[in-house]
């Protein structure tokens, strides 16, 4: 067996959240093609049906369920119903998410509460769902979708950015306290993808000119583009794999180099 065998996902099930588009659906299809059984959420049976029917025309036969996973109750019965109906789950990855752009002064204690809930307080849930099975399985994966606001604050974006930097240490902690029975955490801290989440970043204006955020954006990354959800494909199919077996507790940042750039030099 060479090591590239590693790579591979044969006889995997994945639990990818919130995966009936965007990032978690290509996460998940790629996970598909390298051998593993699919199996993901999302919080309406319009969306399980979109995914479903999407899965479908790339031949995946992808197992769909409505869940909210800021619900612990909910959360329990679908990995219980996912453990009777497909097998345990191996690779889980906490994708579903959402952000609100409000100046913080002008938020709602609620509105702060509702990001918190499903961007941090939802991988908690689930990790805490699937670990006990990891652990009498005897190997586990578990991938954190983290974010530029991990290390990076802007205007707006409070509540996400603090959910997302408490999420890359949830990442750290789930490592520490259960790397011991074989588990690997990890992060991929995605830069700006083009997903139905950044499309009012990249709209067009009235007259017809770039939206100014989206030459922003462009400018502070050194490829000079967005990047697209397949990008984070070969990524996310190597923290699921056991060519990362020694890999734990990292956030791996997918971003054209945003982090790595301090802008152009007028
Ligand atoms: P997206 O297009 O908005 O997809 C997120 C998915 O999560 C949607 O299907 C959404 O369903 C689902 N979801 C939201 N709340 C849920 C809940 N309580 N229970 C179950 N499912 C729920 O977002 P994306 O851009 O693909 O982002 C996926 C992940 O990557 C998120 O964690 C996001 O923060 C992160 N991320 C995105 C970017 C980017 O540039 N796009 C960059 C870094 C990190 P609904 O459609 O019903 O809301
Ligand atoms: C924003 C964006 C970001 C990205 C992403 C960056 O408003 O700045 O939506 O937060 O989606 O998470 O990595």
């Amino acid at each position: 067996m060479g090591f590239i065998d590693n790579y591979s996902l044969e006889g995997k099930v994945a639990l990818v959240t919130g995966a009936s588009y965007g990032i978690g659906f290509a996460i998940a299809s790629a996970f598909a093609e390298a051998g593993a059984t699919i199996v993901f959420n999302d919080i309406k049976q319009e969306l399980v049906d979109k995914g479903l029917a999407s899965y479908n025309e790339l031949g995946i036969k992808a197992h769909g369920y409505v869940c909210d996973v800021t619900n612990e109750e909910q959360v329990q019965e679908l990995v219980k119903k996912v453990e009777a109906e497909v097998g345990v789950i191996d690779i889980l990855v906490n994708n579903a998410g959402i952000i609100k752009r409000i100046p913080m002064t002008e938020m709602s204690a609620a509105e702060f509460r509702q990001v918190i809930d499903v961007d941090l307080n939802a991988p908690f849930i689930v990790s805490k769902a699937v670990i006990p099975s990891m652990i009498k399985k005897g190997h586990g994966k578990i991938i954190n979708i983290c974010s530029m606001m991990s290390e990076l604050g802007r205007e707006t974006v409070s509540a996400y950015a603090a959910a997302k930097g408490g999420l890359k240490m949830l990442t750290r902690n789930i490592c520490a306290e259960y790397g011991q029975y074989n588990i690997q955490c990890n992060g991929i801290g995605p830069g700006y993808i083009a997903t139905p989440q950044t499309a009012p970043l990249r709209e067009k204006q009235a007259d017809g000119s770039r939206h100014p955020f989206d030459e922003f954006i462009c400018s502070r990354t050194p490829a000079g583009r967005w990047l697209n959800a397949e990008e984070l494909q070969g990524p996310a199919v190597f923290l699921a794999s056991d060519a990362s077996n020694a890999v734990n507790g990292h956030v791996l940042y997918v971003d054209g180099g945003i982090l790595a750039y301090i802008g152009k030099q007028p």
